[in-house]
């Protein structure tokens, strides 16, 4: 039976847009992750947020807020005094990987976390470097606390670029996103650190007996008084991780990140946890072509020059498997993957978000990110303020995404 030719015409037209449309609906999901069994549904069987966000039409901390819920474990009597023994100060530690060089800036961070919060609580502040510190380092960070402080080399295992890289390929790798205008491409040291805060610090023996650490780096600010033990508020709530920012990091330093990551998980889908964020990391509603030059993970992550956290979490099996496949895979050489990136790929995906704690109430700024609260307790930092630097930097905020799928806990 022939057809008129306009028919004909038309159920071919017919037919290249739906071939068309096919086509857009598998090239817009490139790395989606597909683990139907334990992937779990948004809301199911947990308790959903109440403080989720789903317009964002200014920026919460503009809004009046106070501390987290109870309990909060306060200063009473001498119960936080740096000498005392048997004092209510848990298992943790303030921590930083930090360079001779950088005294003056470490001072400056030390005199505000200490001004803020530590003053009261005097946990102890435990050093890092890769060379050994120097007297007047010790001296001087040692002088700006009343509480113990302590100074540890990175193992050199630790810290070399492993065995496995192929330095020809190195090279070339550092040639070929310096062009791309990925930042610090071709700083080795760099790329050691990231990998350093990656994956190793949580296996330095000087912290073999601290469960919580708070993540310190040098020329940072804080603003608010905080007039709780931070550290006892995760314990007491079960929280694994606290951020305060939020931004999308530049798409081309993690390209293979996820592709790497959803290797990983089809060998290991038992490692996804059923209150997973994967819907936070795949989000690209905001900045689609982050998520396609990324190739499926929208480049959201918690900026880790600011972390509370469970170092069980770091030394987790899930944690561990994670770390040496994508260190065994060479991308933070061959690219330069950030610690800030794959902490949170990995969070999203093994642990339980509402583990994931929000730390509105810490004032705190890394030029040029804050995080500024609108509290009587904040000083020095205007609130609901996110950067002071150029505008195009406003759309590196994130936090929308995060308080869409998780709230604002
Ligand atoms: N000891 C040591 N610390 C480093 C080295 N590179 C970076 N760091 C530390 O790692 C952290 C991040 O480095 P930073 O230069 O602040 O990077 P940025 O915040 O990403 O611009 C800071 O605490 C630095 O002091 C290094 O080669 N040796
Ligand atoms: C502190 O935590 C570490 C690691 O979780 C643990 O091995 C150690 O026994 C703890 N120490 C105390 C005093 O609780
Ligand atoms: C804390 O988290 C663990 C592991 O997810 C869970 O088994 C436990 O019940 C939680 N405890 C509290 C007090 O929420
Ligand atoms: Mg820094």
């Amino acid at each position: 039976m022939a057809l008129p030719k306009a028919m004909r015409i038309l159920g071919a037209a017919t037919f290249f847009v739906f071939l068309f449309l096919v086509l857009q609906v598998f090239r817009a999901e490139p790395g989606a992750l597909k683990i139907p069994e334990t992937g779990a549904k948004e809301g199911e069987g947990k308790k959903e947020s109440a403080n989720k966000l789903d317009t964002w039409d200014h920026d919460p901390q503009a809004d009046p807020s106070g501390e987290p819920p109870e309990p909060l474990r306060r200063v009473s009597g001498n119960n936080y005094d740096p000498d005392n023994e048997n004092s209510d100060r848990i298992n943790a530690t303030i921590l930083s990987l930090v360079r001779n060089e950088e005294l003056h800036d470490i001072l400056q961070s030390m005199r505000d976390l200490e001004r803020t919060w530590n003053h009261k609580f005097n946990y102890p502040w435990t050093f890092f470097n890769d060379v050994p510190f120097t007297e007047e380092f010790k001296e001087k960070t040692t002088a700006a606390t009343k509480a113990k402080t302590s100074y540890h080399l990175v193992p050199k295992e630790h810290w070399e670029i492993p065995s496995w890289i192929n330095m020809d390929l190195y090279h070339e790798s550092v040639a070929l996103l310096r062009a791309q205008k990925v930042q610090y491409m071709e700083k080795t040291s760099y790329h050691q650190m990231c990998r350093w805060n990656s994956g190793l610090f949580s296996q330095h023996p000087a912290l073999a007996t601290t469960q919580y650490y708070w993540r310190v780096e040098p020329n940072v600010h804080f603003f608010c008084d905080v007039d709780y033990d931070v550290f006892g508020w995760m314990q007491d709530h079960n929280k694994t991780y606290g951020f305060n920012i939020n931004i999308y990091d530049s798409a081309e330093s993690v390209a293979t990140l996820w592709p790497e990551t959803m290797k990983f998980m089809k060998d290991h889908p038992e490692y996804l946890n059923e209150g997973n964020a994967l819907k936070w990391l795949e989000d690209g509603s905001h900045r689609p072509d982050n998520k396609k030059t990324a190739n499926g993970y929208s480049t959201c992550h918690f900026w880790s020059n600011f972390e509370v956290g469970d170092l069980s979490f770091w030394r987790s099996e899930a944690y561990r498997d994670y770390f040496d496949h994508l260190d065994r895979s060479g991308g933070f050489f061959y690219e330069r993957w950030g610690d800030a990136p794959v902490h949170s790929v990995a969070l999203g995906l093994f642990e339980d978000k509402s583990k994931i704690h929000w730390f509105r109430d810490i004032g705190y700024q890394h030029i040029p990110f804050f995080n500024c609260p609108t509290s009587p307790k904040c000083t020095g930092c205007q609130g609901g303020r996110f950067t002071d630097g150029a505008a195009w930097l406003q759309r590196e905020d994130c936090r929308p995404v995060w308080f869409k799928h998780v709230g604002m806990d």
